[in-house]
C-alpha cells in the first residue's frame, strides 16, 4: 500500500465511523446529529466508495424538509447526548425534530456532482429530489434576498461560519439581556480557547429566541429578527446552486421558470458585496450598509460560484505567500485574526474544498499549489476539523466527516 492509500483507507474509516444508518454524523460526541452542509460534503467523500450512499446522504438530509421548502441546518433523527441546543430548546415542527435555520445549500450542488458519477444510474434518485432541491432554492430566494440581490443570514450558525469577524460589528448593536440560562456542552468536548466565546453564544441563543418566538414563522422572523447580515459564502453558495439546478433541470426536462432571473439578479447581488477598501468580497449589514471589512473563506467562494475577479487573484496569491495552509478562515493580516479560535483565523479543508472546486473548474493556475498544501496537512495531520494556518497544528473535533471527505473528493 502506498502512503496515499493508507491516508484513503483513513477517510473512508471515518465516514464509516460516523454513519449513523443513513446519515453522517461530523464527529462523534461534539456534533452527533445529521448537519446540512456537512452532510452534503460528506456525501461527495462517500462517491467515492459507496455511490448508493452518497445519494441516501442527501435524501435523509432532503427527508427535513420543511413545508415551506427550507431545509434545516440540524436534523435530530435520534436521541443522542452531549449538544446543546437540542430539540427541546428549539421547539420546531418539521417532518423530523430540527433546527429552525438553513444552512449554505451545497448539497443542492452535490446532488449534481453525484449524478455526474454516474448519470444512469442516479437518473431516477435526482429526478425524485428535483422538486425538493427548486423548493429549497425557491425559499432561499423569498426570505433571505436583500435588497440589493445577495443572500443575508439571521443567525452565525446559518451561516456555517459562527464566531467569524463579519458578524461582529451586528451582533455588537443587539442587546441580549433577556437571554434565558443555558448550558454550553461544546466546550466540554474540546478546547474552549479555540471555540466561540461566551458572549457569542449568548447572541446565538438569544437569536433563536426570537425565532422560536416567531413560531418559526418566515414572515415573522423577517419582522423581528435585527440581525441580517449578507454573506459572500451564502451568496457564492447559492448563486452556484442555482447554476447547478438549472443544468439539472434542462438535462432532466423539468421546469426552469423563474431559476435565469435568480442568476441574474444573485449575479448583480455578489457584485453589492465587493469592498473596495480591502479588495475583497465582503460581508455587508443590509441595516446600516456597513461592510465588515473581513476576508474570509468565503470570499475565496467566487470561482466556485462562476465569478472571476482579478482582485480576488491577487488576494488568493497573498493568502499563498503568507501562510503554510491557506486558505484561513480569515485574512492573517486582519485585526481580529486568532489562529485558534474557529471561523476567526484556523484553515477550515472543507472551505478549501469548495473552493479549490472552483479553482480548478475555471483554470486557475493557483489550483495544484493549493491543493497539495491540504493534501501534506491531511497526509500528516490526519482528519481534524480545522488547523492552525500558520504550523498546521490540528484542533477542534476528531475524526471529522467533512474533512476525511476533502480528502477523498479533491485532496489526495
Ligand atoms: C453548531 C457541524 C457544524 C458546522 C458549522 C460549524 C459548527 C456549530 O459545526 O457549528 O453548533 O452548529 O460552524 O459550519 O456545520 O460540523
Amino acid at each position: 500500500m502506498t502512503t496515499t492509500d493508507v491516508v484513503t483507507q483513513r477517510a473512508i474509516d471515518v465516514l464509516k465511523a460516523n454513519d449513523r444508518g443513513g446519515y453522517t454524523i461530523p464527529t462523534d460526541g461534539l456534533y452527533p446529529y445529521q448537519w446540512n452542509w456537512d452532510s452534503a460534503i460528506s456525501a461527495l467523500g462517500i462517491a467515492e466508495f459507496d455511490l448508493e450512499r452518497a445519494w441516501q446522504e442527501i435524501e435523509t438530509l432532503m427527508s427535513g424538509q420543511w413545508a415551506s421548502g427550507m431545509v434545516p441546518q440540524i436534523l435530530f433523527h435520534n436521541p443522542a447526548t452531549g449538544y446543546f441546543p437540542g430539540p427541546e430548546t428549539w421547539r420546531c415542527d418539521g417532518p423530523v425534530p430540527s433546527s429552525g435555520i438553513s444552512q449554505p445549500p451545497v448539497a443542492v450542488t452535490a446532488a449534481r456532482l453525484i449524478w455526474e458519477k454516474n448519470p444512469a444510474q442516479g437518473r431516477d434518485r435526482l429526478n425524485a429530489l428535483v422538486p425538493k432541491l427548486r423548493a429549497w432554492i425557491d425559499w432561499y430566494m423569498a426570505w433571505r434576498l436583500d435588497d440589493q440581490g445577495a443572500i443575508f443570514t439571521v443567525h452565525p450558525w446559518e451561516s456555517g461560519r459562527d464566531n467569524a469577524p463579519d458578524w461582529d460589528k451586528a451582533m455588537a448593536r443587539i442587546d441580549t439581556s433577556g437571554v434565558e440560562s443555558y448550558t454550553r456542552q461544546d466546550t466540554k468536548h474540546v478546547n474552549s480557547a479555540h471555540r466561540p466565546t461566551q458572549k457569542d453564544y449568548d447572541l446565538y441563543v438569544w437569536l433563536l429566541q426570537i425565532g422560536r418566538s416567531a413560531q418559526w414563522d418566515d414572515a415573522e422572523i423577517a419582522r423581528i429578527n435585527p440581525f441580517r447580515v449578507s454573506d459572500p459564502l451564502m451568496t457564492f453558495i447559492t448563486l452556484r446552486a442555482v447554476r447547478d439546478f438549472l443544468h439539472i433541470s434542462n438535462e432532466l426536462g423539468h421546469d426552469t421558470t423563474s431559476l435565469n432571473q435568480y442568476i441574474e439578479t444573485l449575479e448583480q447581488g455578489v457584485q453589492t458585496l465587493w469592498n473596495p477598501d480591502i479588495s475583497a468580497f465582503d460581508s455587508r449589514d443590509t441595516s446600516s450598509g456597513e461592510f465588515s471589512g473581513s476576508i474570509s473563506c468565503g470570499s475565496y467562494l467566487c470561482w466556485y460560484a462562476g465569478v472571476d475577479h482579478p482582485g480576488m487573484r491577487a488576494q488568493l496569491q497573498n493568502a499563498l505567500a503568507v501562510s503554510k495552509y491557506p486558505i484561513a478562515s480569515y485574512n492573517l493580516n486582519g485585526e481580529a485574526f486568532d489562529p485558534h479560535r474557529y471561523w476567526r483565523g484556523p484553515t477550515w479543508p472543507c472551505m478549501n474544498l469548495l473552493i479549490g472546486l472552483g479553482l480548478a473548474e475555471r483554470n486557475v493556475p493557483e489550483e495544484p499549489e493549493l491543493r497539495a498544501r491540504i493534501r501534506e496537512l491531511l497526509a500528516t495531520q490526519g482528519f481534524s476539523e480545522y488547523f492552525n494556518p500558520i504550523d498546521g497544528d490540528p484542533a477542534g473535533g476528531k475524526s471529522f466527516s467533512w474533512t476525511a471527505a476533502t480528502w477523498l473528493y479533491w485532496a489526495r
